[in-house]
């Protein structure tokens, strides 16, 4: 797939583009280049689908291109970057919290007069950004539970690279995995999110942080815990994280919240349902309780 965009609509990647849009800014490392400013060039595609608007030929059932245009040319001069890479994602991210159609964008801006001083036609920086689908699995078993658990869904809404931040209700766990400990409050949360998975987990860490957890035992007790269960359909590994989280098909305590916002989704590894994974649990016990 081209691109992985949250809306499971099979007409989502269809695109509005903007070519070389000519803004006068004044980015750049040198002083000269924030003083006298240059040309830059923007070309912008926005993914939308524009289906109901083909059918209704109703402008608010789509972006406007002339609106993205004015607000592209505002955010540019208003404020004056050192990089390309810092306007592009500023950007990026402005269209997307402001469109609310736009399930990504792609954002190229090229600068022919950059002082180089060497020929050559343009240099640029382009990049993609788009909303993504996320499930968490978060946990407390430490002091005000459900107060810790309620704080990560305020900080998780309050963060402007979020949005339709959905929570299971309440479940009362005992501890799973061996380590002697309280009884945990468990929760599944989901939402969309504009943030790559890497920097997802380091906000999931300060907001971690700022419930005052420390890792103290591995798997012990924890006023806050916030994992990534799923992002999109993504199968991903490194040294800090593994999605899909690891050992989730045998974790009663993120299933059954899990199941409340999405009982039909599909784990991209297992190839089974929430419910289904659930179901496998329940025959299992049986199997072993004969
Ligand atoms: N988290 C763990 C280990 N065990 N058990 C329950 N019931 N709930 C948890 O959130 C939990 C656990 C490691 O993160
Ligand atoms: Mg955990
Ligand atoms: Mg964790």
């Amino acid at each position: 797939m081209l691109i992985e965009a949250v809306h499971e609509n099979l007409n989502n990647q269809d695109e509005i583009r903007i070519e070389n849009l000519k803004v006068y800014a004044y980015h750049g490392v040198y002083a000269e280049e924030k003083k006298n400013g240059q040309p830059f060039f923007l070309n912008v595609t926005l993914y939308l689908d524009t289906g109901r608007a083909g059918r209704s030929d109703d402008l608010r059932e789509s972006v406007n291109y002339g609106e993205v245009c004015h607000r592209l040319n505002d955010w540019m001069t208003q404020e004056s970057y050192d990089l390309l890479e810092r306007a592009a994602e500023e950007m990026a991210q402005r269209l997307l919290t402001e469109f609310s159609l736009l399930g990504a964008v792609d954002v190229e801006i090229r600068k022919p007069e950059a002082p180089i001083g060497l020929p050559f036609e343009s240099v640029s920086v382009k990049i993609r950004r788009g909303w993504h689908k996320v499930f968490l699995s978060v946990g407390s078993n430490i002091g005000d539970r459900r107060g810790y658990l309620e704080g990560a869904v305020s900080a998780l809404k309050a963060c402007s690279r979020m949005r339709n931040v959905t929570v299971s209700s309440f479940l009362e766990t005992k501890p799973y995995g061996g380590v002697e400990q309280d009884d945990f409050l468990n929760a599944a949360i989901g939402l969309e999110t504009m943030m790559a998975p890497g920097e997802l987990l380091e906000f999931l860490h300060s907001v971690e942080a700022e419930a005052g957890r420390t890792r103290l035992i591995h798997w012990g007790p924890r006023t806050l815990d916030l994992d990534i269960l799923f992002y999109d359909k993504l199968i991903y590994e490194d040294d800090q994280l593994i999605i899909p989280h690891v050992d989730l098909e045998n974790r009663e305590f993120v299933l059954v919240p899990l199941k409340e916002l999405a009982p039909n989704y599909r784990h991209p590894v297992l190839n089974r349902t929430i419910t289904q994974l659930l179901e496998d649990i329940s025959a299992k016990n049986e199997h072993r309780d004969r």
